[in-house]
């Protein structure tokens, strides 16, 4: 079991009892005053543009990238709309975009009869309702021992969101079905790009296999309401299983392409590069998860805990697969026991919370978890190395180190 980081040796004021959280990679051990005040003083506020997120729930990377706390996900399944992480690209579009959101229009290509439609009007082409975890394709790149450039997500990259929506096959049937030989699905986002560059290298353009569309939407709900512009409101595509880069925000054009798109963020961006590498257009791009899974309590961020006796919970998903078991080892990964799965099952797409009832004996005890799919696709210990830190979906990266005193 690797744990790279020894652990600080427990500072005489805290009781016995006091169980202390740490994580594999030692980025902090809050709850204690004087390790924590550092890491406190260092937040930076919200953003103007996400003034209404959760400040107490989150962590602020930067103005555009902003992570759900590891100790802030609950335990009902859904995560909440003020909590969930946000990832831009390129600054969010202006508000007036959601002044009138039934107005919003989007352009559908590769069909037979090829058009301009309002969200007015696919709002009566079909409905559907997708329960899907939304995780950037670097959530966990901050486990990454080669510091891959780019948000150092832990685990709240990702939350568990319920969309609503048409279903993209029914506006492709309302438009004449579509064009022979269309292999893929190519969404592009709504943002106004700066003048002077070249629209391909900045576009968030991204094609997925037109087999995705099966379970894909259009959707303008999320959580109950309306999709809020930083989520990519009036309207976004939703390609259940499919990492975030793919779920276009403020989607303006979807068409059904014989080829990838060539825009820079899909032929060089999220590429699997070898370490120290470039992405490339021959290499595997971030398209489907697969299976994965993080205890959230204790967290590295958690209050000390009062007793030795411990309700071990996270969250587990399979990507393009339902969640068939969770194991949690309380010794790094030596001895397994089969965690219970908890609460209402929301689909293949969503995440499923687990609970293991453990005593924490007086010492260290390494938390793990371990996820298989339904297919039989077990959570692997190591991540796989590549250059930009992408897919982490080692199970031994997302250990939590506690201490009984
Ligand atoms: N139009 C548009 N869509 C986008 C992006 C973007 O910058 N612009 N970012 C993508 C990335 S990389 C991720 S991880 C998710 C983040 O979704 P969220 O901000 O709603 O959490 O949106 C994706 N869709
Ligand atoms: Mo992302």
């Amino acid at each position: 079991m690797h744990n790279p980081q020894t652990t600080p040796a427990l500072p005489a004021a805290l009781s016995r009892r006091h169980l202390l959280v740490g994580s594999a990679s030692a980025l902090a051990t809050v709850g204690l005053s004087t390790w924590s005040s550092g890491a406190a003083a260092q937040a930076k506020p919200l953003p103007a543009a996400f003034s209404w997120k959760d400040a107490s729930s989150v962590i602020v990377h930067s103005g555009t990238t902003i992570e759900t706390k590891r100790s802030a996900f609950g335990t009902s399944v859904i995560t909440p709309t003020n909590q969930l992480y946000i990832r831009n690209n390129l600054p969010t579009p202006d508000a007036s975009i959601v002044a009138n959101r039934d107005a919003w229009e989007i352009s559908i290509e590769g069909v037979g009869k090829p058009r301009t439609v309002t969200l007015r009007e696919l709002k009566t082409m079909g409905l559907e309702t997708v329960a899907m975890v939304l995780q950037c394709s670097g959530n966990g790149r901050a486990f990454f021992p080669s510091k891959p450039s780019g948000t150092p997500w832990t685990v709240g990259a990702a939350g568990c969101v319920v969309w609503s929506g048409v279903p993209v096959r029914a506006v492709a049937e309302a438009l004449g079905g579509l064009e022979r030989g269309m292999r893929f699905l190519t969404g592009t986002g709504g943002e106004k790009l700066p003048a002077g560059l070249d629209p391909k290298s900045i576009i968030v353009e991204r094609s997925v296999p037109v087999s995705a569309m099966g379970d894909a939407l259009l959707a303008w709900e999320m959580n109950g309401e309306p999709i809020p512009l930083a989520h990519g409101g009036p309207l976004r595509l939703i390609v259940p299983g499919y990492t975030g880069v793919n779920n276009i925000k403020y989607i303006k054009r979807l068409a059904f392409t014989l080829q990838e798109t060539d825009a820079k963020i899909m032929s060089h961006g999220y590429r699997i590069s070898p370490p120290g590498g470039k992405g490339e257009p021959n290499q595997p791009s971030v398209q489907e998860m697969t299976v994965k899974s993080w205890i959230n309590f204790p967290a590295p961020d958690s209050a000390p805990l009062q007793q030795s006796r411990a309700q071990i919970a996270g969250v587990a998903f399979g990507g393009m697969h339902a969640i068939k078991r969770v194991e949690v080892s309380i010794d790094g990964g030596k001895n397994w026991k089969e965690a219970r799965l908890v609460g209402p099952d929301l689909g293949k797409y969503a995440w499923r919370q687990f609970v293991l009832d453990a005593r924490l004996t007086t010492g260290q005890h390494v938390l793990v978890s371990r996820a298989t799919d339904a297919w039989g696709n077990v959570q692997p210990e190591q991540r796989m190395e590549n250059a930009a830190g992408y897919n982490n979906t080692s199970w031994a990266d997302h250990a939590v180190t506690v201490n009984v005193g």
